[in-house]
């Protein structure tokens, strides 16, 4: 494989940015009357306008190349096809078998993976329309009001994003938890708000051997028992999800209620395979079908699509312009919708978790920045936080906006401010206020003299501050499926142009190491001489709090 820094398409990149660097997306409106309409797509439920960012049409000709020249399109086809490309685990990535709604044979180890998928989607249907129809019944034959998620990481923030996005479409009786924190507080404070009688508790985890999930399982299994007064009652209202079925049998949770997934689907991308159990049980099954439609849509076209027309190749071609020319080390996510508020939150495990890689797939040091950071907050909230850094401050960090056109609010007035805001952000983004319009403005308010033009530098913003504007109709399932897949997709395009593999996860092994022996030692085993002097001070302090205690 060429490396990436020696391919011609980067090279011949590194020549243009030379000029382009130069160029602000004033002039570039003002010389194309066209450039809003040219750099614009719909892909089903979602439009994307992309014409607010420092590309011209040799930019984009330029970063195409680099795709095809990187081999993205052999890539795009390996991944699809079931190949092993997850080559430190030795898995295929398959979270596109899950909503492969043609059902057309995906092929791993020689078997086709679909009937296995259908077979997992019946039985959740079945299971979920028992529950939402109040045919489950708890051990004291009352129907199911509260559902607890208990899983971490992938196992949580997709179900977690997805139920609270949909809400509107959620079933009137349920109410849905998420418990993912080891920190008692959190399963305390959900405890107190369900009943063991009418609860049923979800316990993600694909390994079923991590131990945030496996001690808050526990917690909540023990709280239910002491209620229950019954053993046979944990049929009833605790179920599993889990690759892991001897595990699962272990803990203590019968294998008829485990729901099965495979290990070539990742953590992070796992809401669509069993994981999504609990989307289903909120939103039912017609709903979850369609966040698979809308992800098979974008499936569809990501992997038919020429990448001159295509969503997640552009936004992430786009996105190796800034990292890897501008030096732009940040991403930001602004969903104007308050149903996306877990969106950031998921998007960065998804991003900073398969693309925060330094290794190549041939083993060695990258030798470019790789996965940026990615931060965000819903959009109205994050103006009057931290987009002023985003207006005048130093860096250089694109930002996705996201927001539903349609108006469903009962409330009078609001999506109208929050539209206003969103495009309007965009555009002082793109536009800037020159020293000229801050003086001018600043006279016509009255200032003049020292005072003028003491303030004048402090109102002057540069622009030229790239932003992608998404937008859906509504935020629907379907949409919402459409959406997360696109930047599913987009990812992996990233990690392909870095020739990374955007599919393990080894560094979040040293820290869990680590912690299994200073939690010993936090409960008196001698510390070990390894330990720098910081770790065993800090240990200290923590046997020196609870001689204590909490009084
Ligand atoms: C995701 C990661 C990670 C994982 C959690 C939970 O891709 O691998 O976030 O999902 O560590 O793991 P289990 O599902 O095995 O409990």
């Amino acid at each position: 494989m060429v490396e990436l820094t020696q391919l011609p398409a980067w090279q011949t990149l590194w020549e243009h940015f030379v000029e382009a660097k130069q160029l602000h997306m004033r002039d570039l409106f003002a010389s194309d009357p066209q450039r809003a309409e040219r750099y614009a797509l719909e892909v089903g439920g979602l439009f994307l306008d992309y014409s607010k960012n420092r590309i011209t049409d040799s930019t984009l000709r330029g970063l195409m190349a680099l795709a095809r020249e990187a081999g993205l399109p052999a890539r795009i086809k390996a991944m699809f096809r079931g190949d092993k490309i997850n080559s430190t685990e030795q898995r295929a990535v398959l979270h596109v078998a899950l909503r492969n709604r043609t059902n057309s044979p995906i092929m791993v180890d020689g078997e086709d993976v679909m009937p296995k998928v259908n077979s997992v989607l019946e039985r959740m249907g079945k299971f979920a329309h028992a529950v939402r129809s109040g045919e489950w019944l708890g051990y004291t034959n009352q129907p199911i009001t509260d559902i607890v998620n208990i899983g971490i990481g992938g196992s949580d923030l997709g179900p977690l994003m997805v139920c609270r996005a949909l809400k509107p479409f959620a079933h009137p009786r349920l109410n849905m938890h998420f418990v993912s924190n080891v920190d008692g507080a959190q399963l305390k404070e959900t405890l107190k708000k369900v009943h063991s009688e009418t609860t049923l508790f979800v316990v993600e985890s694909k390994t079923f051997t991590t131990q945030e999930t496996l001690t808050n399982a526990l917690t909540a299994r023990d709280w239910f028992v002491h209620r229950a007064r019954d053993e046979k009652a944990v049929a009833k209202h605790f179920v599993a999800v889990s690759t892991n079925q001897k595990a699962v049998a272990d803990f203590g949770i019968d294998p008829s209620n485990m729901f099965e997934f495979w290990d070539w689907v990742g953590g992070r991308y796992s809401l669509w395979s069993a994981i999504g159990l609990p989307i289903m049980l909120y939103l039912g099954e017609e709903n979850f079908t369609e966040l698979l439609n809308g992800a098979h849509i974008m499936d569809q076209h990501f992997s038919n699509a020429p990448f001159e027309q295509n969503m997640p190749v552009l936004l992430a071609m786009i996105g190796i312009w800034y990292i890897n020319f501008y030096g732009g080390g940040s991403h930001v996510i602004t969903p104007y919708d308050q149903y996306l508020h877990h969106f950031p939150a998921f998007i960065q495990q998804l991003d900073m978790e398969s693309n925060g890689k330094q290794t190549t797939l041939a083993g060695k040091a990258v030798e470019v920045e790789t996965a940026p950071i990615i931060w965000g907050e819903t959009g109205i909230n994050g103006q009057h936080a931290f987009f002023q850094l985003l207006h005048q401050g130093t860096h250089i960090s694109p930002i996705d906006l996201i927001a539903s056109l349609t108006n469903c609010s009962s409330l009078p007035g609001h999506h109208e401010i929050l539209l206003a805001n969103v495009f309007a952000q965009a555009e002082a983004f793109m536009r800037g206020k020159t020293e000229q319009e801050a003086r001018a403005e600043l006279t016509q308010q009255g200032w003049q003299g020292e005072a003028l033009e003491a303030l004048v530098p402090h109102k002057v913003f540069n622009g030229n501050r790239p932003s992608n504007m998404l937008l859906m109709d509504l935020l629907n399932p379907r949409n919402l499926g459409s959406l997360i897949a696109l930047y599913e997709h987009k990812i992996f395009v990233q990690g392909v142009i870095w020739q990374i593999n955007s599919f393990d996860q080894w560094g979040v092994e040293l820290g869990k190491q680590l912690a299994k022996t200073i939690q010993a030692e936090l409960l008196g085993q001698p510390l070990s001489p390894e330990h720098d002097s910081s770790t065993r001070h800090l240990i200290e302090l923590y046997r020196q709090a609870n001689q204590r205690g909490c009084t």
